[in-house]
């Protein structure tokens, strides 16, 4: 290691992160001055989420990590790929997006994750769990195969960890023998305390200590270091005492055929850009085991046993949450978590999975009513449907809730495990429909689409709470696969009826009766629908509104009947109009020689971009003022 790689140790000022406007400016900062850096970052994290939202635990606990990575790599030429991309605060800010961070997930504003086109330090796109060290692994083989030199660093969680691609990439990585470096943030988090095998052998590779292994190992790797080796080796190891992490002989990595690294204290610069230093020229697959705090320097989320202030609705700084509860009608994810804890009163078959989302999925009061019969399986959406699939075969009624985004993954799973068995699997698939400030990786705009041509899965959207009681009262009770999907956002109640009714499969519901025009909804947008047809009306323009409740099966009668009656028929829904329900109508009058004027609306054939869900619904013209002017306009042709 050169001299002036290491950090001076002399007086530091403030304001430096304004000072920063590319990596290469931290390189020639103290070690003092990083760590009034790192203080800064933390203030311009938690000051800019107070007031947008968004994710802070992570972000926190990564401010150290992401300061010694761009003091020691040479981002963009070093690719660091960052694993979900939540917790890319810190990288952001280091990366020439400090000026505009007051924009984070707003339109046209800097992305909550990592987005390549947002800047070239962000080396691959990201959002969803997991994928780090298969893209490092790939971008390694590109770089070897076109005879480039440069550095590909993966960043995961040990929540991300927990994922089966994650084990795919070390298998083979550990194969291949490629210099890439893995480093394993470790904050025994995933969005909940992290559960499983894989999180209880992190915390004993922590807890256990070998310090003979240690001493050989930090050894081996400090004396690489020119000048300095054995002084370095010496403080190496009195650090590695003093806090008693250490390493096993042989972990499961090294069983994967990567060196192990750690584990070291991922809060602690200096520490960790001697680390990156020395590993910097070692040779084959790295793995370095950091361990963090999810949430450090803010004690409120410190302090959250919960999420660690995973994810934030803007909040007050003083009060570590929002300024006052305002007392709101449930959200779709509310009132499922109470129609399932009712329904699971009466029925003991009823169990629930998730995949590391207890809490986004509105299953922390089933978790705690029902623990025996709760399900976290981490981030493992394979694992979690076909795991209910057997379940359910064996006479349960599993109740498997998803964000419809992260559904994506366990299509296989969903067609060979479920719905060619018949089993008799709900799925909860919530946040179907745009995210808003999460952005593209997170709207969950397939999940129709990629549905609707299995054969025996029901597609269920509740236009309200009462509704989704009454269909997840209705799923349980039936013998075959169903689908449940809800948007994220709010019912108009602020609690769910005492019993639901059965709904009678691929039964529409006609709100408003009208000769002119039918117009079919998908879920809430039914009110939408009801809004448009009464500003219709006084326009003179006779409408119906229906309320689809089945995309699959379709109301053939219904839609059939208003084809015939009106011949002007609008579909709308909140999902991706190629294969969506509408294209479901179209299928249906054209199989049945039934021609009549349809207007589609949904989401077009485009990734939608981050920002708040009603200016995006607005966009894709997904609101009353967009079905007034479609349905005047069919008038008008
Ligand atoms: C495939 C997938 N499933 C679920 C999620 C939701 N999610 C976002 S972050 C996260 C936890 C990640 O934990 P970890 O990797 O340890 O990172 P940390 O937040 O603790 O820093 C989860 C489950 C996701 N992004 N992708």
């Amino acid at each position: 290691m050169k001299e002036e790689s290491i950090p001076r140790q002399d007086s530091g000022t403030t304001g430096i992160l304004d000072s920063i406007e590319a990596p290469s400016d931290i390189k020639t900062l103290s070690l003092k001055e990083l760590k009034l850096l790192a203080r800064e970052i933390r203030q311009k994290i938690i000051s800019t989420v107070s007031k947008n939202g968004g994710h802070l635990g992570g972000p926190l606990g990564c401010v150290e990590l992401s300061i010694a990575l761009h003091y020691v790599f040479n981002s963009p030429e070093d690719k660091l790929v960052w694993d979900v991309g939540h917790q890319a605060y810190a990288h952001k800010l280091l990366t020439g997006r400090n000026k505009n961070f007051h924009t984070l997930r707003q339109y046209n504003g800097i992305s909550g994750f990592v987005k390549p086109s947002e800047s070239e330090h962000d080396a691959y796109g990201v959002g969803h769990s997991s994928t780090s060290i298969s893209a490092a692994l790939g971008m390694v083989i590109a770089r070897d195969l076109k005879h480039e030199n440069y550095n590909v660093i993966a960043i995961i969680g040990d929540g991300a960890l927990t994922a089966g691609i994650a084990y795919e990439a070390l298998n083979q990585a550990g194969l291949l023998q490629k210099n890439i470096l893995v480093i394993l943030n470790d904050n025994k988090m995933s969005i909940n305390p992290n559960v499983g095998a894989i999180s209880r052998y992190l915390q004993q590779l922590v807890v256990y200590p070998r310090y003979h292994e240690l001493r050989k190992r930090t050894k081996e790797l400090m004396l690489k270091i020119p000048k300095i080796g054995e002084d370095a080796v010496e403080k190496t190891y009195q650090f590695e005492k003093k806090i008693k992490k250490v390493v096993m002989p042989l972990t499961l990595f090294e069983e994967f055929g990567f060196r192990y690294f750690g584990p070291i204290d991922g809060h602690n610069i200096g520490d960790l850009i001697h680390a990156f230093q020395n590993m910097k020229d070692l040779e084959g697959p790295l793995l370095l085991h950091i361990i963090t705090e999810k949430g450090k320097g803010y004690h409120f989320a410190e302090n959250d046993g919960e999420t660690r202030l995973h994810g934030m609705s803007p909040f007050s700084i003083d009060l570590g949450k929002a300024e006052k509860k305002e007392i709101k009608p449930l959200t779709f994810t509310e009132a499922f978590s109470q129609s399932l804890c009712k329904l699971s009163e009466l029925n003991e078959d009823i169990v629930a999975i998730t995949p590391a989302m207890k809490s986004g999925s509105g299953l922390t009061e089933f978790a705690r009513r029902f623990p025996d019969r709760f399900f976290d399986v981490g981030i493992a959406e394979q694992h979690a449907v076909s795991f209910s699939g057997g379940m359910a075969i064996q006479g349960l009624k599993p109740v498997c809730a998803l964000y419809s985004t992260f559904f994506q993954r366990a299509y296989d799973q969903f067609i060979h495990d479920i719905c060619l068995q018949n089993l008799p699997v709900t799925f909860v698939v919530d946040r179907a429909g745009l995210a808003g400030e999460d952005g593209p990786t997170h709207h969950g705009t397939f999940d129709i689409a990629f549905m609707r041509s299995i054969p025996h899965i029901t597609i269920m959207a509740p236009k309200d709470e009462r509704e989704l009681f009454d269909m997840l009262h209705t799923s349980v009770n039936t013998n075959g696969p169903c689908s449940i999907r809800f948007p994220k956002g709010s019912t108009k109640s602020f609690e769910i009826p005492d019993t639901p009714h059965k709904i009678g499969i691929g039964k529409s519901e006609i709100i408003k009766k009208g000769k002119d025009i039918a117009i079919f909804s998908v879920g809430p947008l039914a009110d939408e629908a009801i809004i448009a047809a009464t500003r219709l009306e006084e326009k003179g323009i006779n409408v119906s509104v229906i309320n689809a409740r089945f995309i699959k099966p379709l109301d053939k009668k219904a839609i059939l009947s208003f084809a015939k009656k009106t011949k002007k028929i609008i579909t709308i829904e909140e999902g991706a109009l190629h294969g969506g329900f509408g294209s479901g109508v179209l299928e249906l009058l054209h199989d049945n020689g039934v021609s009549a004027q349809v207007k589609r609306l949904g989401i077009p054939d485009t990734f939608i971009d981050h920002g708040s869900l009603s200016l995006l619904r607005k966009k894709v013209g997904l609101d009353s003022d967009h079905v007034e002017k479609t349905a005047y306009e069919m008038m008008q042709s």
